[in-house]
């Protein structure tokens, strides 16, 4: 079996893992175990027992250590990148019985590793989502729209996430899926659902997991291995679920976003028309939509992550002129178009996407990570309109925004950026009034019009 060239690495085991190991092994696992082979007869410091294949590259590898009585699991994809499958949170070593190469990579181990250690290029890449079904009304489709049957696991934090509950609210869905949000905090076990505790993280439906069955679960990731216990990406939000079979039917916002957009409009009552007959994604626009979405996900949405999560100069600086070059050919486009939207009268799937990044520019990407050439309130007079007007003028999108979770979330969560945790005071306010410029736009205005501030 290729597993390129790596193996896995084994220090201490810490704590918290022994508990993790302890429980029963996903059956990825248990059967890769059973098919083990013998220990080599000379003393290695950790013999490897079995690897198996888990398809789409990735393998599991099963090892014991000689100073930890345990089970070592991790996925490995030909590459040679590592991931940790289930056991994120440590670094583990295992000898590759068999392997003619002992070369040794690090694991990706740690939550905040979105860049992997030693990778030179200090770029992040997004994983790209796993889950990828559709609800939809066909004849026989395995994900029927059924009222109340789905649930949408989201972070308020999330810009990703928060599409969905835009369209979620867009569409009048809100009697039909349920959602609820998780704690702005993601340590190192990733997202946590709040416990009745928590006091620090008001918001709509910031509450315990609710979906029946689910009973105890403390964490995201228990979703995610529930579904499917040799799962080895990344616990992501958006999450939309099937209570009804206990799976997940999409993780990937573009996707559920699109889906939304019709799944459900046959079963809106009459009193939603204009919810139903709202298309975020209209025919006549979909080459322009397909083109913004390309260039506006790469270097705006992506682009402040790519920028913030950079771990060398090279990385950021490219990323972080690729993202004002994108916000300069934004205000030049709502410019030409005057709004409200980004093609004029009709909302679409762009704004939904373009919003979640705009309200979260000042607060958190300007400072956070480092998206500071300008920014939008005094920078950029259209986008900063565009954004205000949807934020003012459309529940769907002021509704949904939560500030108190976006900042805590970004500045708390995120300690190779800010170790100790402080979240800036300002900008002040989150967001400005309609009608109101910071005084350095007004002094501009009043210079080009000639009118004192
Ligand atoms: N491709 C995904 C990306 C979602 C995503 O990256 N969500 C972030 C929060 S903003 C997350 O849950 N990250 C957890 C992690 O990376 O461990 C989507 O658009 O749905």
């Amino acid at each position: 079996m290729n597993v390129g060239a790596c193996s896995v690495r084994v220090g201490v085991v810490p704590r918290r893992c022994r508990a993790a190991l302890s429980s029963p092994l996903p059956s990825a696992f248990s059967s890769a175990f059973s098919s083990s082979r013998p220990f080599p007869s000379s003393p290695t410091p950790s013999p490897l027992l079995a690897t198996s294949r888990l398809g789409q590259g990735a393998d599991v590898i099963c090892g014991r250590t000689s100073g930890y009585r345990g089970i070592v699991s991790v996925s490995v994809s030909q590459k040679g990148q590592a991931f940790g499958a289930g056991l994120t949170g440590f670094f583990a070593e295992a000898y590759r019985s068999g392997l003619s190469s002992k070369k040794q990579v690090a694991m990706a181990s740690k939550i905040t590793d979105w860049v992997k250690p030693g990778d030179p290029s200090g770029e992040f890449k997004r994983q790209a989502s796993t889950f990828r079904d559709w609800i939809s009304d066909e004849p026989g489709a395995k994900f029927p729209p059924e009222k109340g049957r789905y649930h949408l696991y989201v972070s308020y934090a999330c810009p990703w996430a928060t599409r969905t509950l835009i369209v979620r609210k867009l569409k009048g869905l809100e009697d039909f899926i349920s959602f609820s949000s998780v704690h702005w905090h993601m340590g190192e076990n990733g997202w946590r659902f709040p416990t009745p505790a928590d006091t620090d993280a008001a918001g709509e439906n910031v509450v315990p997991d609710p979906v029946p069955g689910h009973e105890g679960y403390t964490h995201l990731r228990q979703v995610y291995l529930g579904v499917d216990p040799a799962y080895a990406g990344r616990f992501t939000v958006p999450v939309l679920f099937d209570k009804q079979t206990g799976v997940i039917v999409n993780n990937e916002s573009s996707e559920i976003l699109r889906m939304l957009g019709h799944a459900f409009d046959s079963q809106l009552p009459p009193e939603a028309a204009s919810a139903r007959a709202l298309d975020l994604y209209p025919e006549q626009l979909r080459a322009a939509i397909d083109e913004a979405h390309a260039w506006t996900y790469d270097k705006i949405n992506n682009g402040v992550y790519k920028s913030g999560f950079a771990t060398t100069q090279e990385a950021y600086e490219r990323n972080v002129t690729a993202l004002f070059d994108a916000l300069d050919r934004a205000e030049k486009h709502l410019a030409k178009t005057g709004g409200p939207f980004f093609f004029g009268d009709q909302i679409t799937e762009v704004d939904v996407r373009l919003f979640p990044t705009l309200i979260r520019f000042d607060p958190v990407y300007v400072q956070h990570f480092k998206c500071n050439l300008r920014d939008i309130r005094s920078g950029y007079p259209h986008l900063h309109a565009y954004t205000r007007r949807l934020y003012w003028q459309h529940a769907a999108f002021g509704d949904t925004t939560n500030f108190l979770h976006i900042k805590n979330h970004y500045t708390r969560s995120h300690p190779q950026i800010n170790p100790f945790s402080i979240t800036p005071l300002g900008p002040v306010p989150d967001i400005l009034p309609l009608d109101d410029e910071v005084p350095a736009a007004k002094a501009a205005v009043a210079a080009a019009t000639g009118k004192a501030s």
